[in-house]
């Protein structure tokens, strides 16, 4: 069994910081359980692009608020605690939290992040060689 706690993972190498979203990762692909799982904060008052192309991501918010909005149609989602959005068509979206507070999510990957991915221009993360792990 693996038992991980958020504070054991701050500022170690699963600890990724970026100008609008700071993500923890409590699972990667080494762990063995074919799908990676974060903690994320996405920080106030900002927007991401993103585009995962290679990659399902569900998102469930446990704190904050903000929207999700997706491109090229321009539908906009609230996101607030218990929202639950699944990139189930490697939906291209703008992600926003709320100028009065960081929200906080927990986010899912298949096929699991390694944890050394970055977003490209795109806000696109590469598929990982098949190197071990699932
Ligand atoms: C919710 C979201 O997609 N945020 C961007 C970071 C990503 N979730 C990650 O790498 O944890």
């Amino acid at each position: 069994m693996i038992v991980r706690r958020l504070k054991d993972i701050l500022h170690t190498e699963r600890d990724i910081v970026t100008d609008t979203w700071a993500s923890r990762r409590l699972l990667l692909r080494e762990d063995g359980m074919g799908f990676s799982m974060h903690e994320t904060t996405i920080f106030a008052g900002t927007q991401t692009h993103i585009w995962y192309k290679n990659h399902f991501e569900a998102v469930y918010c446990v704190e904050g608020s903000g929207e999700v909005e997706l491109i090229p149609s321009g539908e906009i989602f609230r996101i607030e605690p218990g929202t639950m959005y699944a990139l189930n068509k490697n939906d291209q979206h703008w992600l926003r939290a709320d100028a009065g507070g960081d929200m906080r999510v927990v986010c899912s990957f298949n096929p699991p992040l390694v944890g050394t991915e970055v977003h490209d221009a795109d806000g696109v993360y590469a598929v990982a060689a098949e190197t071990g792990g699932q």
